[in-house]
């Protein structure tokens, strides 16, 4: 059984208010070129299918065009909501598209939707887990104590009936602890939302959404994100996209390759002084229809920078600037390394600075309640 594992799509996403429908359209066309070239038996999409719970008609047809393209190439489909979807709206039709070998995972209810796919070998289960908060698997297993993202996937997954003996794929749309996140992510502050990898111990292979860097986790070659199929902020700049093709033959037996991804404008950097950028000699070497993020050494803030910048170079991104007052500022402690830190040592730090004295014990629990109910903690 072959597949080819991508994720995070987010059709209908805009880049610095481009709209990357051409992009997506482009990249989209690709993946599903690669799946037949590869002869995949299905395609999965681990979560994040549209950027917005409440997609534009735009993006709701450009997904149509998608999963028709795969259907009429006699290709499966599997696949889940992630955070940025609505649950509800991804599984509409699930029941009926089922036959037509199209997955989608139904909004979670105390049971994960499983998808069988036979070979020579047997059965491959693939479970189409959807993203949960804490809070969706509490309310259906009320008796269980569930304090944090790792219980709640866990208890999620102990509620499902899984033959370990038979090869088992897990879509999955959640923060693996250990993986490295970019700008493109919603991060919560302090890692309150990661998922210890222990939780996927047993499965064959786990098709990771949610972060947007291709990555394997924990030295664990078989739980791996496939990371965007495009570059969606300038954190990314550097990265190439690409999507994991695997194929499982006996239990155990697993290999996996990345196939790279050409998008159809690229995102790229350009460094310089505003006048050489500016300069015809520099910029008739640049691919201008890139999607282009500008940064200027010059001293001084130039306020016309923008309008000029935008009349050579038709997409540029963001300007920013590598100075003396720059790296000052990058050097300075203000920009400490703030991830590794809870919100509430965050916010006790800021109310430290700002009033001389650490809060008291009433404060704090009023803020750790708060803080439990904003992200869902608990
Ligand atoms: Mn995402």
């Amino acid at each position: 059984m072959k597949f080819l594992h991508t994720s995070d799509l987010h059709i209908g996403i805009k880049l610095y208010d481009y709209s990357l429908y051409e992009d997506q359209k482009h990249i989209l066309n690709q993946i599903v070129d690669i799946a037949e070239r590869e002869d995949v038996d299905v395609i999965l999409l681990s979560g994040d299918i549209y950027d917005k719970s409440v997609a534009s008609e735009e993006a709701v047809s450009l997904l149509d065009e998608f999963i028709s393209d795969i259907y009429s190439r006699g290709i499966k489909v599997c696949a889940i909501s992630g955070n940025h979807d609505s649950a509800d709206r991804i599984s509409f039709g699930d029941r009926i598209m089922d036959s037509a070998g199209i997955h989608f995972s139904h909004t979670y209810d105390g049971t994960i939707k499983k998808v069988v796919i036979n070979d020579k070998y047997g059965d491959v289960n693939i479970y189409l887990f959807p993203f949960i908060k804490p809070t969706n698997v509490r309310t259906r297993y009320p008796e269980d104590e569930i304090n944090n993202y790792t219980e709640a996937v866990s208890i999620a997954l102990r509620n499902t009936d899984i033959d370990f003996s038979q090869r088992n794929i897990l879509l999955c749309h959640q923060y693996v602890a250990g993986s490295i996140t970019c700008d493109s992510e919603n991060v919560t502050i302090g890692g309150l939302d990661n998922v210890d990898s222990e939780v996927f111990n047993g499965f064959d292979y786990v098709a990771l959404g949610h972060v947007h860097s291709p990555q394997i986790i924990g030295g664990n070659e078989n739980i791996r994100y496939s990371g965007t199929p495009l570059k969606y902020s300038v954190s990314e700049v550097r990265q190439i996209k690409s999507v994991i093709i695997g194929e499982i033959s006996q239990k155990g037996n697993i290999s996996l390759n990345k196939v790279e991804l050409t998008p159809l404008r690229d995102m790229i950097t350009i460094k310089g002084k505003l006048s050489e950028i500016l300069d015809g000699e520099f910029y008739e070497k640049i691919n201008r229809e890139c999607y282009i993020n500008i940064i200027l050494t010059d001293e001084e803030e130039n306020h016309f920078a923008v309008s000029e910048i935008r009349k050579i170079y038709p997409r540029f991104l963001k300007i920013s600037y590598d100075n003396t007052r720059s790296n000052f500022y990058s050097e300075a402690e203000v920009f400490s390394d703030s991830s590794s830190k809870t919100p509430l040592e965050l916010i006790s730090e800021l109310y430290l600075t700002q009033n001389g004295m650490d809060m008291t014990p009433k404060q704090q629990e009023a803020l750790s309640a708060m803080i439990e109910e904003i992200w869902e903690v608990k």
